[in-house]
Protein backbone atom coordinates (compact mmCIF):
# COMPACT_ATOMS: atom_id res chain seq x y z
CA UNK A 1 0.00 0.00 0.00
CA UNK A 2 1.52 3.46 -0.85
CA UNK A 3 2.46 5.57 2.09
CA UNK A 4 -0.36 7.84 2.97
CA UNK A 5 0.49 11.61 1.38
CA UNK A 6 3.02 14.13 2.95
CA UNK A 7 4.27 10.72 5.25
CA UNK A 8 8.19 11.91 4.59
CA UNK A 9 7.76 15.75 5.08
CA UNK A 10 5.56 15.65 7.93
CA UNK A 11 7.73 13.41 10.09
CA UNK A 12 10.57 15.54 8.87
CA UNK A 13 8.78 19.04 9.48
CA UNK A 14 8.11 17.80 12.78
CA UNK A 15 11.40 16.61 13.55
CA UNK A 16 12.66 19.60 13.80
CA UNK A 17 12.87 20.62 17.58
CA UNK A 18 14.96 17.55 18.19
CA UNK A 19 16.98 17.37 15.20
CA UNK A 20 17.70 21.34 15.72
CA UNK A 21 19.14 20.05 19.43
CA UNK A 22 21.53 17.10 18.05
CA UNK A 23 22.72 19.82 15.32
CA UNK A 24 23.51 22.41 18.05
CA UNK A 25 24.97 19.47 20.40
CA UNK A 26 27.71 18.26 17.15
CA UNK A 27 28.32 22.44 16.42
CA UNK A 28 29.14 22.98 20.50
CA UNK A 29 31.88 20.48 19.61
CA UNK A 30 33.44 22.79 16.53
CA UNK A 31 34.69 26.16 16.06
CA UNK A 32 33.27 28.69 13.92
CA UNK A 33 35.33 28.92 10.50
CA UNK A 34 33.91 33.00 10.38
CA UNK A 35 36.63 34.88 11.97
CA UNK A 36 35.66 38.42 12.34
CA UNK A 37 38.84 39.24 12.37
CA UNK A 38 40.08 37.00 9.71
CA UNK A 39 41.05 40.10 6.85
CA UNK A 40 38.06 39.42 4.71
CA UNK A 41 35.94 42.36 4.54
CA UNK A 42 33.11 40.90 2.43
CA UNK A 43 31.20 37.98 2.92
CA UNK A 44 29.40 36.28 -0.44
CA UNK A 45 26.84 33.82 0.51
CA UNK A 46 24.90 31.51 -2.20
CA UNK A 47 23.34 28.51 -3.00
CA UNK A 48 20.28 27.79 -5.55
CA UNK A 49 16.29 27.28 -4.75
CA UNK A 50 15.71 27.04 -1.17
CA UNK A 51 19.62 27.25 -0.18
CA UNK A 52 19.97 30.69 -2.24
CA UNK A 53 16.71 32.01 0.55
CA UNK A 54 18.69 30.86 3.15
CA UNK A 55 21.62 32.17 1.68
CA UNK A 56 19.93 35.76 1.62
CA UNK A 57 18.67 35.07 5.62
CA UNK A 58 22.36 34.19 6.47
CA UNK A 59 23.86 37.52 4.58
CA UNK A 60 21.60 40.03 6.56
CA UNK A 61 22.66 37.63 9.89
CA UNK A 62 26.10 37.71 9.35
CA UNK A 63 26.36 41.77 7.95
CA UNK A 64 24.73 42.45 11.56
CA UNK A 65 26.44 40.06 13.70
CA UNK A 66 29.94 40.59 12.28
CA UNK A 67 29.99 43.97 10.76
CA UNK A 68 31.44 42.72 7.42
CA UNK A 69 29.75 43.55 4.47
CA UNK A 70 27.47 40.57 3.04
CA UNK A 71 25.82 39.88 -0.03
CA UNK A 72 23.83 36.79 -1.14
CA UNK A 73 24.18 35.78 -4.84
CA UNK A 74 22.31 32.22 -6.59
CA UNK A 75 25.21 30.62 -7.28
CA UNK A 76 23.91 30.14 -10.83
CA UNK A 77 24.82 33.53 -11.31
CA UNK A 78 28.01 33.76 -9.81
CA UNK A 79 28.86 31.10 -12.04
CA UNK A 80 27.78 32.62 -15.47
CA UNK A 81 28.33 36.38 -14.37
CA UNK A 82 31.02 35.64 -12.34
CA UNK A 83 32.42 39.46 -13.09
CA UNK A 84 29.26 40.92 -11.75
CA UNK A 85 29.66 39.56 -8.39
CA UNK A 86 33.89 38.69 -8.48
CA UNK A 87 37.01 40.68 -9.60
CA UNK A 88 40.67 39.88 -9.24
CA UNK A 89 41.02 42.08 -6.61
CA UNK A 90 38.56 40.38 -4.57
CA UNK A 91 38.91 39.79 -0.91
CA UNK A 92 35.80 37.99 -0.05
CA UNK A 93 35.13 34.50 1.73
CA UNK A 94 32.76 32.46 -0.09
CA UNK A 95 29.94 30.58 2.10
CA UNK A 96 28.44 28.22 -0.26
CA UNK A 97 25.11 26.68 1.47
CA UNK A 98 23.69 23.18 -0.05
CA UNK A 99 21.79 20.09 1.32
CA UNK A 100 23.51 17.76 -0.79
CA UNK A 101 26.64 19.39 -1.86
CA UNK A 102 26.28 17.96 -5.54
CA UNK A 103 24.30 21.28 -7.20
CA UNK A 104 26.12 21.65 -9.97
CA UNK A 105 25.81 25.63 -10.11
CA UNK A 106 26.77 25.56 -6.43
CA UNK A 107 30.16 23.28 -6.90
CA UNK A 108 30.29 25.97 -10.18
CA UNK A 109 30.47 28.81 -8.46
CA UNK A 110 33.26 27.49 -6.05
CA UNK A 111 35.14 26.92 -8.96
CA UNK A 112 34.35 29.89 -10.52
CA UNK A 113 35.58 31.70 -7.39
CA UNK A 114 38.60 30.04 -6.91
CA UNK A 115 39.58 31.10 -10.63
CA UNK A 116 39.36 34.69 -9.54
CA UNK A 117 40.91 34.93 -5.98
CA UNK A 118 42.44 33.40 -2.98
CA UNK A 119 39.36 34.08 -0.86
CA UNK A 120 38.25 31.20 1.76
CA UNK A 121 35.05 29.06 0.89
CA UNK A 122 33.36 27.84 3.97
CA UNK A 123 30.48 25.29 2.63
CA UNK A 124 27.04 24.63 4.96
CA UNK A 125 25.59 21.23 3.83
CA UNK A 126 24.26 17.91 5.01
CA UNK A 127 26.70 16.01 3.09
CA UNK A 128 30.33 16.06 4.45
CA UNK A 129 31.47 13.99 1.77
CA UNK A 130 29.96 15.51 -1.52
CA UNK A 131 31.76 17.56 -4.30
CA UNK A 132 30.87 20.96 -2.49
CA UNK A 133 32.51 19.56 1.11
CA UNK A 134 35.92 18.43 -0.94
CA UNK A 135 35.84 21.92 -2.91
CA UNK A 136 35.75 23.58 0.49
CA UNK A 137 38.05 24.96 3.08
CA UNK A 138 35.95 24.98 5.84
CA UNK A 139 33.33 22.84 6.11
CA UNK A 140 30.08 22.90 8.43
CA UNK A 141 28.38 19.75 8.53
CA UNK A 142 24.87 19.12 9.60
CA UNK A 143 24.06 15.26 8.80
CA UNK A 144 21.47 14.93 11.36
CA UNK A 145 19.44 16.91 9.20
CA UNK A 146 19.59 15.15 6.18
CA UNK A 147 16.12 14.08 4.61
CA UNK A 148 13.57 11.62 2.39
CA UNK A 149 11.99 14.41 0.95
CA UNK A 150 12.57 16.16 -2.11
CA UNK A 151 11.25 19.27 -0.74
CA UNK A 152 13.97 20.68 2.00
CA UNK A 153 12.26 21.50 5.30
CA UNK A 154 14.53 20.50 8.46
CA UNK A 155 17.59 20.49 6.39
CA UNK A 156 16.79 24.08 5.49
CA UNK A 157 16.11 25.63 9.32
CA UNK A 158 19.12 23.44 10.83
CA UNK A 159 21.65 24.59 8.13
CA UNK A 160 19.84 28.34 9.11
CA UNK A 161 20.84 27.11 12.40
CA UNK A 162 24.55 26.34 11.53
CA UNK A 163 24.55 29.49 9.93
CA UNK A 164 23.56 31.83 13.16
CA UNK A 165 25.82 29.23 15.40
CA UNK A 166 28.97 30.41 12.74
CA UNK A 167 28.16 34.29 13.51
CA UNK A 168 26.80 34.34 17.34
CA UNK A 169 29.30 31.01 18.31
CA UNK A 170 28.19 28.50 20.28
CA UNK A 171 24.23 28.98 22.14
CA UNK A 172 24.17 28.52 26.16
CA UNK A 173 21.71 25.45 27.27
CA UNK A 174 19.23 27.63 28.31
CA UNK A 175 18.89 29.32 24.87
CA UNK A 176 19.06 25.61 23.64
CA UNK A 177 16.00 24.59 25.69
CA UNK A 178 14.22 27.72 25.07
CA UNK A 179 14.33 27.03 21.04
CA UNK A 180 13.86 23.42 20.96
CA UNK A 181 10.87 23.57 23.70
CA UNK A 182 9.03 26.70 22.01
CA UNK A 183 9.52 25.28 18.32
CA UNK A 184 8.17 22.11 19.78
CA UNK A 185 4.55 24.02 21.66
CA UNK A 186 4.42 25.84 18.90
CA UNK A 187 4.33 22.68 16.23
CA UNK A 188 1.93 21.09 19.14
CA UNK A 189 -0.26 24.28 19.39
CA UNK A 190 -0.82 25.35 15.50
CA UNK A 191 -0.28 22.37 13.68
CA UNK A 192 -4.21 21.91 13.73
CA UNK A 193 -5.27 25.58 12.94
CA UNK A 194 -2.41 25.86 10.58
CA UNK A 195 -3.92 23.02 8.47
CA UNK A 196 -7.54 24.33 8.82
CA UNK A 197 -6.07 27.28 6.98
CA UNK A 198 -4.91 25.74 4.38
CA UNK A 199 -7.94 24.01 3.85
CA UNK A 200 -9.55 27.31 3.31
CA UNK A 201 -11.14 26.93 -0.40
CA UNK A 202 -11.91 30.84 -0.79
CA UNK A 203 -7.74 31.20 -0.67
CA UNK A 204 -6.15 31.57 -4.40
CA UNK A 205 -2.91 33.31 -3.76
CA UNK A 206 -0.80 33.52 -0.79
CA UNK A 207 1.72 36.41 -0.27
CA UNK A 208 4.77 36.28 2.49
CA UNK A 209 5.89 38.91 4.14
CA UNK A 210 9.19 39.42 5.93
CA UNK A 211 11.31 42.16 6.68
CA UNK A 212 15.19 42.67 6.74
CA UNK A 213 16.56 38.67 7.34
CA UNK A 214 13.02 37.51 7.10
CA UNK A 215 12.57 38.24 3.81
CA UNK A 216 15.08 34.87 2.84
CA UNK A 217 11.94 33.27 5.28
CA UNK A 218 9.50 34.63 3.48
CA UNK A 219 10.74 33.74 -0.17
CA UNK A 220 11.41 29.76 1.14
CA UNK A 221 7.76 30.03 2.36
CA UNK A 222 6.33 31.01 -0.89
CA UNK A 223 8.92 28.27 -2.37
CA UNK A 224 7.09 25.47 -0.33
CA UNK A 225 3.49 26.63 -2.00
CA UNK A 226 5.03 26.43 -5.15
CA UNK A 227 7.00 23.22 -4.79
CA UNK A 228 4.10 21.82 -2.78
CA UNK A 229 0.98 22.84 -3.05
CA UNK A 230 1.49 23.81 -7.06
CA UNK A 231 -0.27 27.48 -6.28
CA UNK A 232 0.36 30.64 -6.69
CA UNK A 233 2.61 32.62 -3.82
CA UNK A 234 4.45 35.91 -3.68
CA UNK A 235 7.19 37.31 -1.64
CA UNK A 236 8.20 40.78 -0.47
CA UNK A 237 9.31 42.58 2.19
CA UNK A 238 7.08 44.27 4.13
CA UNK A 239 6.44 47.53 2.81
CA UNK A 240 7.82 46.55 -0.82
CA UNK A 241 3.96 44.97 -1.42
CA UNK A 242 2.17 47.91 -1.67
CA UNK A 243 4.33 49.28 -4.65
CA UNK A 244 2.14 47.34 -7.48
CA UNK A 245 1.82 43.93 -6.05
CA UNK A 246 -1.16 45.66 -3.64
CA UNK A 247 -3.56 45.46 -6.46
CA UNK A 248 -3.44 41.63 -6.22
CA UNK A 249 -4.64 41.46 -2.73
CA UNK A 250 -8.34 40.91 -1.87
CA UNK A 251 -10.57 38.23 -0.67
CA UNK A 252 -8.80 35.33 -2.26
CA UNK A 253 -5.64 36.00 -0.75
CA UNK A 254 -3.93 35.12 2.30
CA UNK A 255 -1.33 37.17 3.71
CA UNK A 256 1.13 36.00 6.12
CA UNK A 257 3.68 38.44 8.05
CA UNK A 258 6.82 37.43 9.45
CA UNK A 259 7.26 39.34 12.37
CA UNK A 260 10.27 41.20 13.28
CA UNK A 261 11.26 41.19 17.62
CA UNK A 262 11.39 45.01 17.62
CA UNK A 263 8.54 47.27 17.06
CA UNK A 264 6.41 45.47 14.50
CA UNK A 265 3.66 47.67 14.75
CA UNK A 266 4.36 49.50 11.05
CA UNK A 267 4.31 45.78 9.91
CA UNK A 268 0.95 45.05 11.62
CA UNK A 269 -0.03 47.72 10.11
CA UNK A 270 0.58 45.99 6.42
CA UNK A 271 -1.88 43.19 7.81
CA UNK A 272 -4.06 45.11 8.95
CA UNK A 273 -4.52 47.33 5.48
CA UNK A 274 -4.38 44.26 3.70
CA UNK A 275 -7.45 42.43 5.56
CA UNK A 276 -9.47 45.77 5.02
CA UNK A 277 -9.14 44.89 1.31
CA UNK A 278 -10.72 41.69 1.98
CA UNK A 279 -7.76 39.39 2.72
CA UNK A 280 -7.11 36.92 5.16
CA UNK A 281 -3.81 37.27 7.31
CA UNK A 282 -1.90 35.02 9.70
CA UNK A 283 1.24 37.45 11.68
CA UNK A 284 3.47 35.05 13.03
CA UNK A 285 5.58 36.54 15.62
CA UNK A 286 3.17 38.87 18.14
CA UNK A 287 4.02 39.18 21.22
CA UNK A 288 2.32 36.92 23.83
CA UNK A 289 -0.11 39.43 24.99
CA UNK A 290 -1.70 40.60 21.39
CA UNK A 291 -2.92 36.68 20.51
CA UNK A 292 -5.53 36.66 18.52
CA UNK A 293 -7.17 33.85 15.92
CA UNK A 294 -4.92 34.29 12.95
CA UNK A 295 -1.46 35.47 15.60
CA UNK A 296 0.79 32.98 16.16
CA UNK A 297 3.07 34.60 19.45
CA UNK A 298 6.35 33.94 19.97
CA UNK A 299 8.00 34.22 23.63
CA UNK A 300 9.90 37.17 24.31
CA UNK A 301 12.91 35.60 25.60
CA UNK A 302 14.28 33.95 22.40
CA UNK A 303 16.44 36.74 20.17
CA UNK A 304 17.37 37.04 16.81
CA UNK A 305 18.49 35.78 14.92
CA UNK A 306 17.62 32.22 16.68
CA UNK A 307 13.93 33.84 17.08
CA UNK A 308 13.93 33.93 13.26
CA UNK A 309 14.38 30.09 13.37
CA UNK A 310 10.89 29.57 15.34
CA UNK A 311 8.89 30.98 12.12
CA UNK A 312 10.12 27.80 9.59
CA UNK A 313 7.83 24.75 11.17
CA UNK A 314 4.65 26.77 11.06
CA UNK A 315 5.46 27.55 7.15
CA UNK A 316 6.25 24.62 6.42
CA UNK A 317 3.11 22.90 7.68
CA UNK A 318 1.08 25.20 6.04
CA UNK A 319 2.63 24.10 2.57
CA UNK A 320 2.52 20.82 3.39
CA UNK A 321 -1.03 20.88 4.64
CA UNK A 322 -2.05 22.72 1.53
CA UNK A 323 -0.86 20.36 -0.50
CA UNK A 324 -2.57 17.17 1.18
CA UNK A 325 -5.90 19.42 0.98
CA UNK A 326 -5.62 19.60 -2.97
CA UNK A 327 -4.80 15.85 -3.71
CA UNK A 328 -1.03 16.26 -3.94
CA UNK A 329 1.50 14.27 -2.02
CA UNK A 330 4.22 17.11 -0.59
CA UNK A 331 6.85 13.79 -0.88
CA UNK A 332 6.29 13.63 -4.55
CA UNK A 333 6.43 18.02 -5.57
CA UNK A 334 6.07 17.37 -9.63
CA UNK A 335 9.08 18.22 -12.29
CA UNK A 336 11.52 18.25 -8.99
CA UNK A 337 14.76 15.86 -8.34
CA UNK A 338 16.30 16.79 -4.98
CA UNK A 339 19.49 17.86 -6.71
CA UNK A 340 19.97 19.57 -9.60
CA UNK A 341 22.63 18.05 -11.86
CA UNK A 342 23.45 20.11 -15.20
CA UNK A 343 25.38 19.04 -17.88
CA UNK A 344 28.38 19.94 -18.10
C1 LIG B 1 18.81 23.04 -3.90
C2 LIG B 1 17.47 22.76 -4.58
C3 LIG B 1 16.30 22.74 -3.63
C4 LIG B 1 14.98 22.49 -4.32
C5 LIG B 1 15.03 21.46 -5.42
C6 LIG B 1 16.34 21.24 -6.06
O1 LIG B 1 19.50 21.91 -3.52
O2 LIG B 1 17.29 23.78 -5.53
O3 LIG B 1 16.15 23.95 -2.97
O4 LIG B 1 13.98 22.18 -3.37
O5 LIG B 1 14.39 20.28 -5.14
O6 LIG B 1 17.48 21.54 -5.24
P1 LIG B 1 20.81 21.90 -2.63
O7 LIG B 1 21.92 22.53 -3.43
O8 LIG B 1 20.53 22.65 -1.38
O9 LIG B 1 21.08 20.43 -2.39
Amino acid sequence: MPDRPGLATGDEIRSQPEVWRRTLERLREQTSPLRPDGGSRRLLVTGCGSTHYLAMWAARVAQRGLGVQATAAPASELLLHTDSWIDDTDQSTLLAISRSGETTETVGAVTAFRQRTPGQVIAITCEPDSALARAADEVVAVPDARERSVVQTRSFSSMALAAAWMVHGDPNDELVDGLTRTASDLLDSWEAPITSLAADDAIRRFFFLGSDSRYGFACEAMLKIKEMALEHAEAYHFHEVRHGPWSLIDEATLVVGLLGADDPSAERRVLDDARALGARTLAVGTTEAEGGADAVPLPAGIAEPWRDLLLLPLLHVLGSARAVHRGLDPDAPRNLDAVVRLDP
